[in-house]
């Protein structure tokens, strides 16, 4: 990170939108928005945050344009069986639809929402993770990364979403493919994935770098590291 050449991915993520990242990286310093009590898994509402109807957009303002015939899944690293998927590849595979709630760390949470896509156990069933893989890494067009438990990716209500309210996901919000986690905070849900990486030890996505929690569950307030 301190190579300042113009084409390193993650220089570009940081310096895109800086003023985000400092004053995010700062809310992790100084702890904001933590109201210091977990709440029970039965709360809908996980602690110290409000519900929105609206759908905000945040992301670090790089948005890449992926048409889907250009789009490709790549799922490798710890696995039996790597995946390249095109887009026809992918809307081949089962479909699942689920409704689940968003929580972002910026403390607003939207109820209710319809997603369409392929679900990460039919993913796991298809890619075989090997008994070592711990832990997965989304990788998006935009250089983002953010990790997770496999615990966590192999969660019955966790999937690769194309659509949104019976929608084609728009490209602000991560079309054509983003990730969905729903117990997880949003950061957790990369949009424009174009990868999921199977690994045996943790590593530090793009906000776990930054300050934000490395698990990042909602009801215990795993805000920041
Ligand atoms: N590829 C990518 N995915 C990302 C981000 C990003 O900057 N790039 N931002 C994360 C954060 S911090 C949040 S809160 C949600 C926001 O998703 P939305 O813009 O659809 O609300 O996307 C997450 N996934
Ligand atoms: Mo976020």
């Amino acid at each position: 990170m301190t190579d300042d050449s113009p084409d390193d991915p993650e220089d570009k993520l940081n310096t895109t939108r800086p003023k985000l990242v400092e004053s995010k990286e700062r809310w992790a310093q100084e702890g904001r928005l933590l109201t210091g009590h977990a709440a029970p898994r039965s709360d809908r509402l996980p602690p110290g945050q409000h519900l929105v109807k609206d759908w905000p957009v945040l992301d670090l303002g790089v948005t890449p344009t992926v048409e889907p015939q250009n789009w490709r899944l790549r799922v490798d690293g710890l696995v039996e069986n790597r995946l390249d998927w095109s887009w026809n590849d992918f809307r081949a595979q089962p479909p699942f639809r689920d409704v689940s709630d968003i929580h972002c760390v910026t403390a607003w949470s939207r109820y209710d929402n319809q997603w369409d896509g392929v679900s990460a156990k039919h993913i796991l069933a298809v890619a075989k993770p090997k008994p070592e893989a711990q832990f997965v890494v989304f990788h998006s067009y935009d250089e983002y990364t953010t990790n997770l438990p496999l615990a966590y990716f192999d969660d019955i209500d966790v999937l690769l979403a194309h659509a949104w309210q019976g929608q084609p996901l728009t490209r602000d919000h991560g079309g054509p493919v983003r990730a969905i986690v729903p117990k997880l905070y949003f950061w957790k849900s990369a949009k424009w994935v174009k990868r999921i990486e199977f690994i045996a030890r943790d590593r530090a996505g793009f906000w776990e770098m930054h300050g934000y929690h490395d698990r990042g569950d909602p009801w215990t307030e795993e805000r920041y590291s």
